[in-house]
């Protein structure tokens, strides 16, 4: 949308706050805390995703990113029982429980071998018996194989529990595993960091200042990382404000968060389940609030096995620039909630038809956002047929 229809469509806002609002946005000026809660109270979805849409195409113009990558799940063992989680088995009930050893992993990072992955995301349960010591040969072993893989790793959950059973400090821990080899933090186990909704759904693990400082020391050791929020079950407007703004601060500080992703919380077979999924309109308003709010964060992604396809396409008319990559079906911890994607693994040919479709521009990044390949011009049926790219 250009310059002058956005303002068009602010000054033609009927209610004064909301177009107090719009007019800061478009100036690109920061939006406070209240102000935030009033668009998701009061915004319509047309006037919330039309901001956002222009702000991201101020950042971006029509560029949309994914990249290639694989899951490892080490375990679903865990020591914690949050309450939205479907995933999770306790360790005394392990005949559903697995355990990876590292010569299961490496098999998992083998099988990609010669293929243009260039992300592995590792991300599982706590299990009490996979200590620190354990993680460091993981992440030497998968460095020594292959070297210019980017490994993005470990949720403050998991490394919280390593670094305190192992008795070393945030910093000292947080060094150890770089130097083995972990190059980013993925965003998981941030859900809802306000106290209120915290002590609800998950009262035993890492608290929000504990997140908050393992990013932070991350991102003093020059590493990057992503955040995410948890939605749509028992929290509310504020408490959704109140977590963006606490990584916002932090992001002002630091600089080190590439992307903010917003979770739908699913309801499949947890202890939550008797909580209401949200709706699709409801889902857009917090991706576009989500772009508007957190001017300081480079990248908004929609993570489509939990919305499902047509839904992640949707948000990138809602502020959205990246729909994360073509994974593949190891990732039990969507399916398992009940997510749209039962299978979810998608083809270079898949993710960049679907981008093509709704008129945007696919590129293919690395985890830090270089850019590998711009795939505008290609056509996804000729990707089909050359298996080394699809
Ligand atoms: O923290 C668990 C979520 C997260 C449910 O950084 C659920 O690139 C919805 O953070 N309904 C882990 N969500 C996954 C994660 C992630 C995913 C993709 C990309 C990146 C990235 C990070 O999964 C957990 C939790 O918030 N989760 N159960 C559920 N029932
Ligand atoms: Fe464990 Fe993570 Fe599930 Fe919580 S969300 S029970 S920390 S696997």
């Amino acid at each position: 949308m250009s310059n002058a229809a956005i303002s068009v469509l602010v000054s033609a806002e009927k209610d004064p706050i909301l177009q107090a609002i719009g007019k800061k946005v478009i100036a690109r000026e920061r939006i406070s805390f209240d102000e935030g809660v009033q668009l998701f109270e009061k915004g319509s979805l047309s006037y919330v995703g039309a901001l956002a849409n222009w702000v991201r195409e101020q950042m971006h113009g029509d560029k949309t990113y994914f990249n290639r990558n694989f899951h490892i799940e080490p375990t679903n063992v865990c020591v914690f029982s949050c309450a939205f989680c479907s995933y999770s088995r306790l360790y005394s009930n392990r005949e559903e429980g697995w355990e990876l050893s590292i010569e299961q992993m490496m098999h998992i990072v083998k099988s990609y071998d010669g293929k243009p992955v260039t992300e592995v995301h590792i991300v599982g349960g706590v299990h009490p018996k996979m200590t620190l010591s354990f993680f460091l040969e993981l992440l030497r072993t998968i460095k020594a194989h292959r070297p210019d893989l980017h490994i993005k790793a470990f949720t403050p959950v998991e490394l919280d529990y390593m670094f305190r059973k192992a008795n070393v400090s945030v910093e000292e821990g947080m060094k150890m595993a770089h130097e083995a080899g972990l190059d980013s933090l993925p965003g998981g186990g941030a859900e809802i960091f306000h106290p209120e909704i915290r002590q609800k759904i998950c009262a035993d693990k890492v608290d929000a200042e504990g997140w908050l400082k393992i990013h932070q020391t991350a991102h003093e050791l020059g590493m990057h990382s992503n955040a995410t929020l948890l939605y749509g079950h028992i929290e509310s407007y504020a408490h959704r404000i109140d977590h963006m703004e606490r990584l916002r601060s932090l992001q002002d500080q630091t600089g080190g968060f590439n992307t903010f992703i917003p979770l739908k919380f699913r309801n499949q077979d947890n202890d939550m389940s008797n909580v209401p999924e949200s709706s699709i309109v409801e889902d857009m308003k917090m991706y576009a609030v989500s772009r508007i709010y957190m001017d300081n964060f480079p990248h908004i992604k929609a993570y489509w096995p939990m919305l499902g396809r047509q839904n992640a396409q949707l948000t990138l008319s809602f502020g959205v620039n990246d729909i994360d990559g073509t994974i593949d079906d190891s990732t039990k911890i969507y399916s398992m909630a009940g997510s749209e994607e039962q299978n979810p693994s998608m083809s270079t040919a898949d993710l960049v038809r679907l981008i093509q479709q709704v008129k945007r521009q696919p590129i293919e990044r690395g985890t830090l956002y270089n850019e590998i390949r711009d795939y505008t011009n290609v056509d996804p049926s000729a990707l089909e047929l050359d298996p080394q790219l699809n």
